[in-house]
């Protein structure tokens, strides 16, 4: 599903992060960055060593919850990964939607910063975190659109569903998003 927004699209597609040929990919990443499952485990395995050693010499910190920080992407065919740190969902009340805002908005200002024309997010916090699938669509898809109507950029911003499940709940709230 494509939907225009000016010059700027979101488009959503079923498959695998670690194959979107982007400027900048988003890896779902903990606040220690030191790697892990579901996405993470599959940006470091394609992407090879050098990311885990660039982010460990560049942030020994970590990153925190709510924010991203760039890496160059290894042997991906992507220019950059940046590492958002979404949030642990612990019912809605202790500001998880806020925070995931957040993790997506920096993300659109990194690769702006960097000159990306191409961003490619997963559902951020909907595996292992256990955000609910359709507040996390509602809340990423809402702040992709107010995003590329303020900034007019990047191009292309990507939202790669892993499932039918995790496809339609973003497609049902895009739609509703268009209407
Ligand atoms: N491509 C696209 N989406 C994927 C892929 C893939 N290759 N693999 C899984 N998903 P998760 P989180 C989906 O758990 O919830 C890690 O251990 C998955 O079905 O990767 O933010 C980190 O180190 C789900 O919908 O990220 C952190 O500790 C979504 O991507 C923690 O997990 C996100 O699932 C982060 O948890």
């Amino acid at each position: 599903m494509i939907v225009q927004f000016g010059d700027c699209r979101i488009e959503l597609v079923q498959g695998d992060i670690t194959q979107q040929e982007v400027d900048a990919i988003v890896n779902a990443a903990n606040s220690a960055l030191m790697g892990g499952s579901g996405v993470d485990g599959a940006i470091h395995r394609v992407g090879g060593p050098s990311i885990m050693a660039e982010t460990d010499s560049l942030y020994p910190n970590g990153c925190p919850t709510g924010s991203a920080v760039p890496s160059t992407a290894g042997n991906l065919s992507a220019k950059y990964v940046l590492h958002a740190v979404g949030p642990v969902w612990h019912g809605g009340t202790k500001g998880e939607s806020e925070m995931l805002a957040s993790a997506y908005r920096t993300c659109l200002e990194l690769a702006v910063q960097n000159g990306c024309k191409s961003i490619a997010f997963p559902a951020l916090s909907t595996g292992v975190y256990g955000y609910p699938m359709d507040l996390a669509a509602e809340q990423s898809l809402s702040v992709a659109r107010e995003f590329l109507i303020e900034k007019k950029k990047p191009s292309v911003v990507r939202f790669v569903l892993f499932g039918d499940g995790a496809y339609g709940a973003f497609a049902r709230v895009l739609e509703s998003l268009t209407a």
